[in-house]
């Protein structure tokens, strides 16, 4: 008999295929009322396939007394309460390994954007303004000071790109890590007052919600940049946006926001950031191969008793979440 999971939401049209051919997969999304469709669900559930953005709501948790085992695609696993997942013997897996380059690129994309102003120069263009108008000049990227927040695999692999660019390095975190080249800076103000750039890779979660705060902006400074692949939960928007629209920092540039999909509308009005969609590991190759994994974990957990990638220990690093009514 196939064992019994849950798919939170749609994640690829080739992944649902697959894991309807493997498991007996209760599909959640298009359940009306999810908790009755468990109730009514048959076999207990034994796992979970979900993505990062949308993780395991705690209700949904506790309403699964059978589960043993969660596969994540992505690696920010602040919306599955990890702490109670160990607590009842539930592995945890994350596509660990496989998008960190990807994100990476990203980061070094948004931070020549935000710098050397690619997309406003974009926008300069297509509105017709080139024949009246100088577009204004804009910062160099090569050689100047690169503060990184979080030097975990993502934010290594920002730091060994951004070292092709003669940059200097320096990151904080929450210890420092020995064997890396880069200097370690224990306080975040210090870093961003020191650095040009400021780019933040680190977790979501308890532990850095608002890190970014108006005292670090001020400290960045009107010359500074902030670049953010991470969580929106980390900077203080209102705090950002008022830095943004005062000058108070010169740009940023940002994939992720608090409360995705919505952008605060003041965003919109601003030259100096540029605005993603959530597309750190948006690519059909790395998209490709973080699918592969998360079938994998729960292939491998249900051949072995044990995932691939597990989640590294965890903090109490969680966003509260429920299912919608
Ligand atoms: C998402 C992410 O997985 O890895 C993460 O933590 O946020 C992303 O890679 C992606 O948006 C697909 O769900």
């Amino acid at each position: 008999m196939k064992p019994r999971i849950l798919q939170t939401g749609a994640l690829s049209p080739g992944l649902d295929a697959q894991l309807a051919e493997e498991f007996d997969v209760l599909r959640l999304w298009e359940c009306d009322t999810p908790l009755a469709a468990l109730a009514d669900s048959g076999a207990p559930v034994r796992g979970i396939a979900t993505s990062a953005p949308v993780g395991v709501p705690d209700d949904l948790l506790a309403a699964l007394p059978d589960l043993e085992v969660i596969s994540c695609r992505g690696v920010g696993l602040d919306r599955i309460d990890l702490a109670s997942c160990r607590a009842r013997g539930i592995q945890v897996a994350g596509t660990f390994g496989v998008l960190s380059d990807c994100v990476a690129d990203l980061a070094l994309g948004l931070m020549i954007d935000a710098a050397r102003r690619i997309s406003e120069a974009e926008r300069f263009v297509r509105a017709g303004r080139w024949s009246r108008e100088k577009f204004p000049l804009a910062t160099r990227i090569s050689g100047q000071r690169l503060g990184i927040v979080g030097l975990g695999q993502i934010g290594q692999a920002v730091a060994r790109r951004a070292a092709a660019f003669d940059m200097e390095i320096r990151y904080t975190g929450r210890m420092e890590k020995i064997g890396q080249p880069w200097a370690y800076e224990d306080s975040l103000v210090e870093l961003a007052a020191w650095a040009d750039m400021l780019v933040l890779t680190v977790l979501g979660g308890a532990s850095t919600e608002g890190m970014v705060s108006a005292e670090v902006l001020e400290a960045l400074g009107p010359r500074g940049y902030l670049i953010n692949v991470a969580r929106g939960s980390v900077v203080d928007e209102a705090a950002l946006l008022g830095a943004l629209a005062g000058g108070g920092i010169a740009g940023a540039a940002l994939d992720v926001f608090a409360d995705e999909p919505h952008v605060p509308e003041a965003f919109l009005a601003l030259e100096n950031v540029v605005l993603l969609p959530h597309i750190g590991s948006g690519t059909k190759e790395t998209r490709r191969d973080m699918e592969a994994l998360v079938l994998r974990n729960l292939q491998s957990y249900f051949r072995t008793g044990a995932v691939v990638t597990p989640a590294p220990d965890p903090g109490a690093e969680r966003v509260p979440q429920s299912l919608p009514v």
